[in-house]
């Protein structure tokens, strides 16, 4: 019978891949070829160890157990030291080596490796496992982890948190994703807090996210919705992220869409994505939610024209909250929005849903349970109607482009022939001694390295 080989590989930053396999000719032809590797930091160079197994399971024991070594006991092993190795084990934790020590152990000469490209070894990453199955303590950290890897900007953690969203793109969506907006002191903490904790009362998980493209690395309002999240940001049922930090708007949503397919592959059941009435992060948030929410307060409807009609064609269902202030005027802003967004959705797109305007107090918990009945209506009467379905496949379809878009301009920004002609093209066009069309296309022919890059301007 063939035997199974547990082997140890020398990455390009100076750290060791085990893995183990049955083929060791072919797995490191794969390595080699970039097939099979580990993570775009780590490389794998050189086959530094290998030893022979007559089972899968003693190879894969080994393999596990090695992945727990230290740097020093592995290099024992590399070096064909087993007393050391076993001197090592003693002064650590266990004795387990003795199982799973290999029938034949290695040292054979280092098989050259050069450049294998990284990628796992099958199987999904310990990430990914922990998102989707790790206890509870696991989860929560594998989560944060995977936000934080997400968000970084580095074109190596780019590339890990690709495989890592691919792994977890089948467990996702299996959520109500529900966008909140609202000027600043409306009152979303106020309400999520009451909203969510009326939702974990019911059996669901719940995820908060928030876009704030203003927020700073410290942001004083992370504190603020600490405290009015009192209950809600300790709860075990619930995860709370705060906005991703600086950079465009884009990006931030970016990030924060990909932190809701991270918490719905972890089971959250409803994700609650918050912004501030501000700029255009209310359409960022409606292009990846299936309800769109705007919060607003009692005096919204004296001034209408304070409300941004664009925006109210976003909405799904107006809230009017602090109804406790003043009921009154909450009435009165609910007939003046209703009559408004008549008039705003009359001439618009054919609706499966006419938008609801609803008061409640999110301070004294009164009308949660009407706003969740409404929501659960629009969701069973959107998915009925197959609109919920479309929604989701737009957002993910306006979402690529959006991503191809913006990685196009700034690929054209960056490339050295342009940036040499820009700032010149750009005064000739302001002047008027270019047609901007022109200066356009000659530009992109420069970006494309076509014959048409050579052409002068023509007078
Ligand atoms: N009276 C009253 N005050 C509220 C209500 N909801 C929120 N507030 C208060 O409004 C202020 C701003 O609330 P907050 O939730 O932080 O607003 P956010 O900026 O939209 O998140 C806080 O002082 C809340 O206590 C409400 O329904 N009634
Ligand atoms: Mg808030």
């Amino acid at each position: 019978m063939k035997p199974f080989h547990t082997y140890l590989l020398r990455c390009a930053d100076g750290s060791y891949y085990a893995g183990h396999t049955d083929d060791l000719e072919t797995r490191m032809a794969q390595h080699h070829d970039g097939a099979i590797g580990y993570t775009s930091t780590r490389k794998p160079v050189e086959l530094v160890w290998q030893g022979e197994f007559e089972t899968r399971e003693g190879a894969l024991a080994f393999e596990q157990q090695i992945k727990g070594w230290s740097r020093a006991k592995k290099e024992a092993l590399i070096a064909g030291d087993w007393d050391r190795v076993r001197e090592l084990a003693k002064s650590a934790s266990g004795n387990g080596l003795r199982q799973a020590q290999p029938e034949r152990g290695g040292g054979e000469p280092a098989t050259a490796l050069r450049q294998a490209q990284p990628e796992r070894a099958g199987g999904p990453t310990p990430l990914a496992e922990q998102v989707l199955h790790g206890d509870a303590a696991q989860q929560r950290r594998a989560i944060a982890k995977s936000i934080t890897l997400l968000e970084s900007t580095r074109p190596d953690h780019r590339a890990q948190g690709d495989e890592l969203l691919t792994e977890l793109l089948p467990h996702s969506g299996n959520s109500l994703r529900l966008g909140i907006s609202g000027v600043p002191g409306v009152g979303k903490s106020t309400f999520i807090e009451a909203l969510g904790l009326y939702l974990i009362e019911q059996g669901h998980r719940v995820a908060v996210l928030t876009i704030d493209p203003s927020s700073s690395v410290s942001g004083g309002s992370i504190l603020g919705d600490k405290t009015r999240m009192e209950h809600l940001s300790v709860h075990p049922q619930a995860y709370i992220r705060p906005s991703p930090s600086g950079g465009t708007l884009g990006g931030v949503a970016e990030k924060t869409r990909e932190a809701m397919l991270v918490c719905e592959a972890a089971g959250y059941d409803i994700v609650i994505v918050e912004t501030v009435g501000v700029g255009q992060s209310e359409t960022a948030v409606s292009g990846m939610t299936d309800m769109f929410v705007l919060m607003q307060l009692p005096n919204a409807g004296d001034d209408l024209q304070a409300i941004k009609k664009g925006v109210m064609e976003l909405a799904d269902l107006v809230v009017i909250n602090k109804a406790d202030i003043d009921a009154d005027a909450a009435t009165r802003a609910q007939a003046q929005i209703t009559s408004a967004l008549r008039l705003f959705t009359q001439h618009g797109r054919e609706r499966t849903w006419q938008p609801q305007v609803m008061q409640l107090s999110a301070l004294k918990g009164t009308g949660v349970d009407a706003f969740w009945a409404t929501v659960r209506r629009f969701e069973q009467q959107q998915k009925a109607a197959g609109a919920l379905e479309h929604r989701r496949r737009h957002q993910s379809r306006a979402w690529m482009w959006e991503r191809i878009e913006s990685g196009l301009k700034q690929d054209f920004r960056q490339h050295p022939k342009v940036q040499a002609r820009l700032a010149e093209m750009t005064a000739d066009v302001e002047g008027g001694a270019l047609p901007a069309s022109a200066a356009a296309r000659q530009l992109l022919a420069l970006w494309r390295g076509s014959p048409e890059e050579t052409s002068t301007r023509r007078s």
